[in-house]
């Protein structure tokens, strides 16, 4: 990982603090969880975090996202507020869908969080409707679209994309590819390595990038934000990474081998940038510190703000239901 010159110290600083955010909410999500505060499932980012970090670094707040059933990395790197995350992850009012949507249906406007979903593949069409709208709007806009590495096995994948080429339409296809679909490894269900390769069957570039690499992240997303930008259409950014858990909160994972977790972990998106910001001396050891003790305040005070805020109240469950 190379520091590159066009980022300020502030934007480097605030990709790393980004990315301890996420890591520490979604440590703080699990233990939640363990002690049966957590309502329905939860399917956790770390490991993931230079992902959502590296990509909505490159994005302007009016510009979209969409995201999937571990989505609330994506939410946070695009500026969602913590306690209504945690909030609504919790079941409580306060929560950005009143309590009523959970950990897999968080969307925030106001941000460009156009929501998650947990029906995988999804967000794809959604994208590209998204960006149809910024198109005919001509607002400048792009939507950047987080899906996995199983969600580009699904049809909407080509009809999302195939769309979205054919119309030039503003979108950056960001595909995690974190090696299982639940407990399908990635060769199980597909012939190719890289699922960028597939870029070719819809004329779109297709790109391969270190997924645990913030900077290389962003800087691919900057290239294809700015292509889509100038109107030249949408790009597919493959960005190779690793969940640091089981796929959801009760599997323990034990279809990966050891040395592969090990690999992976050594690897650390959040170690690599920290090693890369006190060599460069950027941070020292004692703002670093810093950093980790601010993003711990900070969700323990989402934490409290989510256990005082109460339920929603059972005559509330069909409001919002219909536009
Ligand atoms: C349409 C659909 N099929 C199956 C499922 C069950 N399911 C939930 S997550 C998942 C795996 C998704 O894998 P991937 O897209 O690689 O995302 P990851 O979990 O690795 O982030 C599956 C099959 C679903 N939610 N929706
Ligand atoms: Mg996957």
């Amino acid at each position: 990982m190379t520091l590159t010159a066009n980022l300020t110290k502030n934007k480097l600083v605030e990709m790393y603090k980004m990315m301890v955010k996420i890591r520490l909410f979604e440590e703080k999500v699990f233990e939640l969880y363990a002690q049966n505060l957590v309502p329905g499932t939860i399917h956790l980012y770390t490991g993931q975090e230079a992902v959502a970090v590296g990509v909505c670094s490159a994005l302007r707040k009016d510009d979209y996202i969409t995201s999937t059933h571990r989505g609330h990395g994506h939410c946070i790197a695009k500026g969602a507020e913590i306690k209504r995350v945690m909030a609504e992850i919790l079941g409580k009012k306060t929560g950005y869908c009143k309590g009523k949507g959970g950990s897999m249906h968080i969307a925030d406007f106001n941000i460009g969080m156009l929501g998650a979903t947990a029906v995988v593949g999804a967000g794809i069409p959604i994208a590209a409707g998204a960006a149809l709208s910024i198109k005919l709007r001509k607002t400048g806009q792009v939507v950047a679209c987080f899906f996995g590495d199983g969600a580009s096995n699904q049809g909407t994948f080509h009809e999302g994309i195939n769309m979205a080429a054919i119309w030039q339409l503003p979108v950056i296809f960001v595909c995690e590819n974190n090696l299982y679909a639940m407990g399908t490894r990635q060769s199980i269900a597909m012939k190719i390595e890289n699922i960028a390769d597939r870029a070719t069957a819809y004329g779109i570039p297709g790109v391969v990038v270190d997924g645990n690499d913030v900077l290389a992240v962003y800087e691919a997303a900057l290239s294809a934000v700015e292509r889509a930008r100038r109107d030249e259409g949408p790009t597919l950014i493959e960005c190779k990474t690793y969940r640091h858990r089981g796929h959801s909160r009760v599997d323990p994972a034990k279809y990966r081998p050891k040395e592969e977790v090990e690999a992976w972990l050594a690897k650390d998106p959040i170690k690599q940038l920290r090693e890369r910001l006190l060599q460069s001396t950027i941070l020292t050891e004692v703002e670093i510190q810093r950093i980790e003790e601010e993003v711990s305040t900070e969700i323990e005070e989402a934490v409290k703000y989510s256990m005082e805020s109460p339920y929603p109240a059972p005559q509330e469950a069909l409001e919002d239901v219909y536009a």
